[in-house]
């Protein structure tokens, strides 16, 4: 129990000076799973007045090109069904897939994120669409989702977006 109770505090001082938001704002956390079924990154979520800021660092992602990140609909990753367990994307409005869609987009559609050379993506994403609890659009439970390819922001259901590569909880 003491051990417990100090890992949690470590946690805290370190996820802490990372997003530099006010401390009393909720936040959330998610661990990606790679397709191979190991961890390979976090995302830190914090609930805002107007939406949910998501903070990635994820490794081992294709290096040098743009990857599709999209919340999901189901908070499980099982990576022996390359996380279809995650479901479709987050969409409790019945709208269209994408941001160039008549009829969209989906509250869980995000802009594409850009792989450095290293593999590593780091990146602030806010999402306008969504919360983090309470109410049709609340995330927590649902699954942050990183794909292959890039969205093209207008194919339906997903965008064409490939292969599911990290799936993460948010919890
Ligand atoms: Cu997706």
């Amino acid at each position: 129990m003491k051990y417990l109770l100090t890992a949690a505090v470590v946690a805290a001082a370190i996820a802490a000076p990372s997003m530099a938001m006010s401390q009393n704002a909720p936040m959330a956390k998610a661990n990606f799973i790679g397709a191979d079924g190991k961890e390979t990154g976090t995302a830190e979520l914090t609930a805002t007045k107007s939406g949910v800021l998501i903070a990635l660092d994820v490794n081992g992602l294709p290096a040098g090109q743009w990857v599709a990140f999209h919340v999901h609909q189901t908070g499980t990753c099982d990576h022996t069904t390359g996380h279809e367990s995650a479901g479709g994307h987050f969409n409790p409005t019945g709208a269209e897939h994408g941001y160039l869609a008549e009829n969209g987009p989906h509250a869980g559609d995000m802009p594409n994120q850009y792989v450095p050379a290293d593999g590593t993506l780091k990146a602030h994403v806010f999402n306008t669409a969504v919360t983090l609890e309470g109410g049709d659009t609340a995330i927590k439970g649902k699954a942050l989702m990183i794909h292959a390819d890039p969205d093209d922001y207008s194919g339906q259901p997903s965008g064409n977006a490939g292969k599911r590569l990290a799936c993460a909880v948010i919890e």
